[in-house]
């Protein structure tokens, strides 16, 4: 195999979530053999396929699997021991996407729009709108991010597919909201990023997940100044303003939007935030590690 399109320890570390010093062990412990290349006089390097047996070692270990049961596995194996480990100890199937991410990701590669949009469509019937955004369109959305980044996808594939999973979702709260959320005029939350900030991907997220909450959605989209955000919330009385940021670059002037926004909102309107890049340790900032936790408590709400 060709060396040059091997990944670092660091780089695999990265992809994966697993530390560099619990992969060293294991290279010391179990070798990984058949899974790394030496090139003369340097350090081991993993061959990019390894990444996707390593992820599922990954999710086998979280659910209670032991490293020395699994780690020399081949992908198979490995993939049937996590699946039938995780229904024994009663996962949900949610618990581990990975085959389907793989599909949906192989679809993106074929441009197979129409056998995309079905497997969005039974992944959506199955797990209902939280368990979709939440165990589904992340996943997807960081293998296609981690993907581009080792050079096995084009940008061309991550807007083919971003876009497509995009407009699905918007699609679907849109038809929700008309349906469960009958009062226009209930308190709304205004949905938005800031100036500057393209990834919109996160919006649709939140937006399906307040329709999932029977909660009414202003969907303001990408890139929209403080004053547009402050002047829906006011018009529309809304509850909340929820902001959602990806790109570093914008995180770095969001605590100072987040102030303007703060200062310009009725001090009621509650402000959101979540994002992979979202600033955390704003006190008048709500930020939520994952949707569900924010779909809990938006149950939990006592809202006009
Ligand atoms: C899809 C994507 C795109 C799509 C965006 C399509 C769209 N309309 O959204 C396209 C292809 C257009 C794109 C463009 C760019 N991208 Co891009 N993109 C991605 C990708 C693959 C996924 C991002 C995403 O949607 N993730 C899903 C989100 C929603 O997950 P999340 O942020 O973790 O959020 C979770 C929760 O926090 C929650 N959540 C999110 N928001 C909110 C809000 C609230 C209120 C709540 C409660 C919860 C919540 O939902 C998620 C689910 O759990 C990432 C790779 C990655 N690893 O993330 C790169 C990535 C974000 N992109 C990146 C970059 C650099 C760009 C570009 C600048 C590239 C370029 N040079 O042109 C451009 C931006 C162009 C511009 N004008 O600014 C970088 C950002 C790097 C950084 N510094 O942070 C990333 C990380 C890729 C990388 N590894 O370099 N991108």
């Amino acid at each position: 195999m060709d060396t040059e399109k091997t990944l670092s320890i660091g780089e695999v570390a990265k992809l994966t979530g697993i530390t560099v010093h619990t992969l060293r062990i294991w290279e010391h412990r179990y070798g990984f053999s058949s899974h790394m290349a030496k090139p003369p006089g340097k350090h081991r390097r993993y061959y990019p396929e390894e990444i996707k047996r390593l992820k599922l070692i990954k999710q086998g270990l979280d659910i209670g699997l032991k490293p020395v049961d699994i780690v020399n596995l081949e992908i198979n194996t490995l993939s049937h021991e996590v699946e039938s480990y995780g229904a024994r100890k009663g996962y949900p199937i949610a618990v581990h996407p990975l085959q389907v991410i793989e599909k949906w990701i192989e679809l993106v590669r074929a441009h197979d729009e129409n056998s995309l949009l079905k497997e969005f469509q039974l992944e959506w019937e199955a797990l209902g709108p939280v368990g979709f955004v939440e165990d589904r369109c992340s996943h997807f959305a960081k293998e296609i991010g981690d993907l581009w980044e080792i050079g096995a996808l084009d940008v061309r594939h991550e807007h083919f597919g971003a876009s497509l999973l995009k407009d699905f979702l918007s699609q679907h709260w849109r038809k929700i909201s008309q349906d469960l959320v009958p009062d226009s005029n209930a308190a709304p939350f205004v949905l938005a990023t800031f100036p500057g900030e393209a990834h919109t991907l996160g919006l649709e997220m939140v937006a399906t997940v307040l329709a999932a909450a029977h909660k009414r959605a202003i969907y303001l989209g990408r890139s929209t100044p403080i004053e547009d955000i402050v002047k829906s919330a006011v018009e529309t009385g809304a509850y909340g303003v929820a902001i959602s940021i990806c790109d570093r670059g914008h995180s770095m002037n969001s605590l100072e939007l987040f102030a303007q926004l703060r200062e310009k909102l009725p001090s009621s309107t509650v402000i959101i935030a979540g994002g992979c890049s979202a600033p955390s340790g704003i006190e008048y900032v709500n930020t939520f590690s994952n949707l569900r936790s924010f779909y809990d408590w938006l149950r939990i709400q006592d809202m006009p």
